[in-house]
């Protein structure tokens, strides 16, 4: 057996091209519309989005490895969903702070628009600035803040980033649940929890909630001409709002009695975002 292959600079969009083209043998397909990202507490949601066409373990594909973090699963789902189109579901990502890279982080939304996937709906399990945000609130995102000091981009590549968070598609979302917050993210490197003045520093410029994925993702999203939509879930007032220490097993808990919540509404969403894609088509 050969080593696995990382994604660099080198080699990110081959192996991206590569990856797709393994997925798309495994499951019979010929592109993909739409892939999501299921982050903490999210990943159970999987099996109500849609028909199954495919199960891929993300470990026996091009680029990719092992998910690593208790509560994310380690598969690429391909899935009707409806109106002819299909999802790709990742049920688990790489971290930043797994130490592989920017553009390992970057891969799955590479080989997602490898595929043809024009629309990146990303989700995510983080800590909460605001106290009436505790655990179990979903928030969708507005805007992010990208504290690793790292991007997946090479060279000269100067993306707008004025509506990384797609004005379009929160609308959507809002017609799905009009009562959800909208909030900015900051993504830390990770992966220990902040201190409470990191947490004070992330709200002084503007952060609503504070995690350890999604930016990078979501930069590399737009450098495809992706359409992004961001989901959060709070599963925890983060460090120094309330006078509680974290606990990872706390987290966990929490994304796990949120879980039939938030399938329905993600599954609400998806069918939203379908419907609407196909009215467009018409
Ligand atoms: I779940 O409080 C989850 N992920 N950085 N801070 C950071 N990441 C998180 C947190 C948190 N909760």
């Amino acid at each position: 057996m050969s080593e696995p292959q990382v994604p660099n600079a080198d080699n990110f969009a081959a192996l991206a091209a590569e990856a797709a083209e393994a997925i798309k043998r495994a499951a019979d397909v010929a592109d993909v519309q739409i892939a999501l990202i299921l982050g903490s507490g999210w990943s159970s949601g999987a099996d109500q989005l849609g028909s199954p066409l495919a199960r891929i373990a993300l470990e026996t594909l091009p680029g990719f490895s092992k998910p690593v973090v208790a509560g994310h699963g380690g598969d690429a789902i391909i899935a009707d969903v409806g109106e002819g189109q299909r999802a790709i579901i990742y049920t688990g990502r790489t971290h930043f702070y797994e130490g592989r890279g920017a553009d390992a982080v970057a891969h799955s939304v590479r080989t997602a628009a490898a595929l043809g996937a024009r629309t990146l709906i990303v989700t995510n399990g983080c800590g909460s600035l605001n106290r009436y945000w505790g655990p179990g609130t979903v928030v969708l995102l507005r805007d992010h803040i990208n504290l690793t000091g790292a991007t997946p981009l090479h060279g000269a590549t100067f993306i707008d980033l004025s509506e990384a968070y797609s004005r379009r598609l929160r609308d959507i979302a809002h017609r799905v649940d009009a009562d959800l917050p909208e909030g900015v993210y900051a993504q830390f490197h990770g992966p220990a929890y902040e201190t409470p003045a990191e947490v004070r520093m992330a709200g002084i410029m503007g952060a609503d909630l504070v995690g350890m994925s999604t930016t990078l993702e979501v930069v590399a999203a737009r450098a495809a001409h992706m359409e992004v939509l961001g989901l959060s879930l709070a599963t925890n007032l983060a460090a120094g709002v309330q006078d509680t220490p974290l606990d990872h097993a706390e987290v966990i808990a929490a994304g796990q009695a949120a879980a039939p919540r938030l399938a329905a509404l993600l599954s609400g969403i998806v069918t939203a975002i379908v419907a609407d894609a196909a009215e467009l088509e018409l």
